[in-house]
């Protein structure tokens, strides 16, 4: 049902809020009974691409060009012989060459960037984790806000992919301004999240993304915890040079 032409989506230079109603879903070249909601892309500005892979029963997508983050949202999907479900996650290298396949509807949420070598240092393997087996760890000692780092923080990573889960009333300690951007999608609850120069009411199933140095803050609201996952590219000089 059209809504006068009322969304909570919105584009501004420095950020992206992106609600469920306005997404657009279209196969990407190499899928197979799957679409993909291209959240944020290099058409914007941003120096990665994040979509939501959404499967049919016997859906798949063909490995990417570059390396490729996943992680399932819903459902259960198949990778290099083994299975990853809900809360279950994949890193593949730019030369991991492999196909992902689901069974029955699946979706998962895809990050892909190009790859930044260091000199001397290999890149990284293949891993699957699980966020249920991550510890977490509070946020400048607020247990109220766990951080769960699924991406090891090595050299070797040129980004980083957490979830977030504050408790109701727990907000970020400050406002934060950073060189890097992010890729964010609201997992469950909900909140407000300060973009820039305006607040925005967010909750489960939004997408945002945050351009470098764009003002950022988040309480959370409601009675249930909010949870977000959340990319940010990492370890690497501003400059790009190899060192
Ligand atoms: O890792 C981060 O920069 C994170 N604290 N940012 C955010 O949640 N907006
Ligand atoms: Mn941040």
């Amino acid at each position: 049902m059209f809504d006068l032409g009322h969304t909570r989506s919105v584009y501004r230079h420095d950020h992206l809020l992106l609600t469920p109603d306005t997404f657009v879903r279209a196969p990407l070249p190499g899928m197979r009974k799957a679409n993909a909601i291209i959240h944020v892309a290099p058409a914007v500005g941003a120096r990665f691409t994040q979509f939501t892979a959404e499967f049919e029963e016997g859906g798949l997508m063909a490995p990417a060009a570059d390396q490729r983050f996943l992680y399932v949202i819903e459902g259960e999907l198949q990778m290099d012989g083994r299975s990853l479900a809900a809360g279950d996650f994949a890193y593949v290298p730019a030369d991991g060459n492999l196909t992902v396949t689901a069974r029955h509807a699946a979706r998962a949420a895809v990050i892909e960037k190009h790859y930044q070598q260091l000199e001397g240092i290999p890149a990284p393997a293949f891993f699957a984790g699980s966020e249920s087996r991550i510890s977490a760890e509070p946020l400048e000692g607020d247990t109220s806000l766990e951080v769960r780092h699924l991406v090891p923080d090595t050299p070797a990573f040129d980004f980083a992919v957490n979830t977030m889960t504050y408790q109701p009333g727990a907000a970020l300690p400050m406002v934060e301004s950073h060189v890097m951007e992010h890729g964010l999608l609201m997992l469950s609850g909900g909140g407000i999240y300060r973009l820039g120069e305006q607040w925005y009411p967010v909750k489960a199933g939004d997408f945002i993304w945050m351009a470098p140095y764009c003002l950022q803050w988040f309480g959370a609201l409601g009675k249930t915890a909010a949870r977000y996952l959340i990319y940010k590219d990492w370890n690497r000089h501003p400059l790009g040079e190899r060192r």
